[in-house]
């Protein structure tokens, strides 16, 4: 993916030879690295999936280790297709269909395909008009270069350069549901309505231009037009991710897997203005899991009120609120954006050796085609036996097993005050800059954990106040600031949720998950003071969290801050409410929402 990272790549850290050892031996989970792996796999991967009997046929897959595309093979065999792993160039040319899911900055992808020979194979392939569907960097690579990763060739296939997002309030990355502007019909988004949103996730985009008009199938609109499909014949590509677009995505790989892409005569209106709410980037809404083992053991989604997770009667045990697997599958089900996993307790638990929550991730990217971010743990550590692991290491076995994005909780807060005594400098070492610059600035959230304090003067406290307008303190205070907290609530810090977004952005994370200990499990609502205060703050995209408590409350966020997402857990576990519900609302109030 795309980023805003101006880092060469470097060739990703083996997992020694103990980690896999140990990953092999742990409970419940598979033997082996799994696909797509960007750490313990190949660059470019061992051929895998062998054919079924029942198998509607075979489709080669470029993935050369730098992401999860575990979503684009599970969408490939839902389909009833096969996936060959190209292992060698030439299998490049003996290819019938071709996927190349890019991932990565984009200096970074044609290092790899150029140390692998791929490049000269991939321009062949294209030219050949043989079946070609490249997604999000393998639509950015067939142009004739890019401005990210200070200035990198492509493979020249398509004229025009790739350039990052502009405009003085730009939120960048452009992440969320947005829809297209369709300028020729084809088979390929023949099952996408006018009006309807996919999925995007980038930094960096290619713009329509006289020269690549006659590729160009559909654009959409941030911050100005630019590229979201191409396609000439069987050559095809999207910016958009069609394996985390839910349903339609899944029918845009059919069309491409069935051949289904010839030109239509239909008339082209502008299909734009199909989207009732006037079309645009859609405010997200996202079903949060806060993940934990119970007493007895048993992997569960729990919620708590201001962060107690115990039953309030004797004994306390967790509360049980569901099954991940199955409540995931409920919320895409229902229309969540996205949705995210918190193991709450990885702060004190050592996070390879959590093989379920590995597992939840894997089983929950097999039937839930949307976005999912896991966090809980991601951290250095060494475990009993002196074996250390980087946060870098720990993010990879997330992604491998399915994860979009990371979150980082308490670790975040350590680094941002190192930043700050270090004079506000980055040192490339922290976990934050290292999975970004790795994986991609989009593919980082940063989980803030904060809790009001009030102060008789804003001269008390180094970090930012704010004169609250809403509410008053135990002695009448006004002023007040957001303290962030580390290990669950339970250790303060002296630095700010504002301080904190700031620092976290200055070092490449793509989005703020902006809790709230005061109104967790409350469900008064969001504070609309703290997500005012920090998404006023940066340019990356913020999601408000905590305190929902029914469908007007996302809209009121929404209409009252900046922030481009809002998250909730308590009111969907316990079925209070419905996402659809939620989305409906927004969509009455004019809130521009994906249906
Ligand atoms: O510090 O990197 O290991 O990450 C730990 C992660 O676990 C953090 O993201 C932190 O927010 C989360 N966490 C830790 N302890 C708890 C707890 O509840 N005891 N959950 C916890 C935080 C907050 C929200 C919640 C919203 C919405 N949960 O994500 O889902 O407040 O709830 P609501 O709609 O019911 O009000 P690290």
């Amino acid at each position: 993916m795309p980023t805003s990272s101006p880092a060469r790549f470097a060739p990703p850290r083996q997992l020694d030879a103990t980690l896999r050892a140990r990953r092999a031996r742990l409970p419940r989970a598979p033997p082996r690295a799994a696909p797509g792996s960007a750490t313990a796999a190949p660059l470019v991967r061992a051929s895998s999936s062998s054919s079924s009997s029942s198998s509607k046929g075979e489709v080669t897959l470029l993935d050369y280790g730098a992401g999860n595309v575990r979503s684009v093979r599970n969408a490939i065999q839902r389909l009833g297709f096969t996936v060959k792993d190209v292992t060698r160039p030439e299998e490049i040319a003996a290819a019938d269909k071709l996927i190349f899911p890019g991932v990565g900055a984009y200096g970074s992808a044609m290092d790899i395909l150029k140390s692998r020979g791929l490049v000269d194979p991939l321009r062949e392939y294209v030219a050949s008009g043989k079946p070609f569907m490249g997604v999000c960097l393998g639509l950015q690579l067939l142009f004739d270069g890019s401005e990210e990763s200070g200035g990198v060739e492509g493979l020249g296939c398509i004229p025009g350069t790739v350039r990052r997002f502009r405009g003085d309030d730009l939120i960048v990355p452009h992440i969320g549901w947005n829809t297209l502007d369709v300028k020729r019909r084809t088979g390929l988004l023949s099952d996408v309505p006018d009006g309807d949103r996919l999925y995007f996730v980038h930094s960096f985009r290619a713009e329509p231009e006289p020269a690549n008009e006659d590729w160009v199938l559909a654009t959409c609109e941030y911050g100005g037009e630019f590229v979201a499909a191409v396609q000439k014949g069987d050559v095809c590509a999207c910016q958009f991710h069609p394996e985390k677009s839910g349903e339609r995505g899944v029918g845009i790989f059919k069309n491409f897997l069935e051949g289904n892409l010839a030109e239509r005569e239909e008339k082209v209106e502008s299909s734009r203005a199909a989207s009732s709410d006037g079309g645009g980037l859609a405010r997200r809404v996202i079903a949060c899991l806060d993940v934990r083992s119970n007493d007895s053991g048993d992997l569960v989604v729990t919620k708590g009120d201001s962060y107690d997770v115990r039953e309030k009667d004797e004994g306390g045990d967790v509360r049980n609120l569901g099954k991940p697997v199955e409540l995931a599958r409920r919320y895409f089900e229902q229309g969540a954006d996205e949705v995210a996993f918190l193991n709450i307790t990885g702060y004190r638990d050592l996070p390879l050796t959590d093989a379920p929550m590995l597992e939840v991730l894997r089983r929950s990217s097999e039937t839930v085609f949307v976005p999912l971010t896991v966090g809980g743990g991601i951290r250095s550590f060494t475990d009993s036996e002196g074996t250390s692991y980087t946060a870098l290491e720990v993010a990879s076995a997330y992604f491998s097993s399915g994860a979009d994005k990371i979150s980082i909780g308490s670790d975040a807060v350590y680094v941002a005050e190192e930043y700050y005594a270090r004079g506000e400098t980055k040192d490339g070492t922290t976990s934050v800059e290292q999975i970004s610059e790795r994986y991609g600035a989009q593919a980082v959230v940063i989980s803030i954990d904060p809790r009001r304090v009030w102060v008789k003067d804003a001269s008390e406290t180094k970090n930012r106040t704010i004169r609250s307008a809403t509410k008053t303190g135990p002695d009448g205070e006004t002023e007040c600031w957001w303290q962030c907290t580390v290990k669950g609530g339970r250790e303060g810090r002296d630095i700010g949720a504002y301080e904190l977004a700031v620092a976290m952005e200055a070092l490449g994370a793509g989005e703020i998950l902006l809790n709230c200990i005061d109104e967790d499990g409350q469900g008064n609502g969001f504070d609309h003071e703290l997500v005012a205060l920090v998404s006023d703050a940066v340019r990356i995209p913020v999601i408000a969290s905590s305190g929902a408590g029914k469908p007007s409350h996302f809209t009121d966020v929404f209409e009252n801050t900046k922030c481009s997402a809002a998250l909730a857990a308590g009111i969907f576990h316990r079925e209070e409410v419905k996402v659809e519900e939620v989305k409906a609302h927004m969509r009455e109030g004019g809130v521009p929402t994906r249906i």
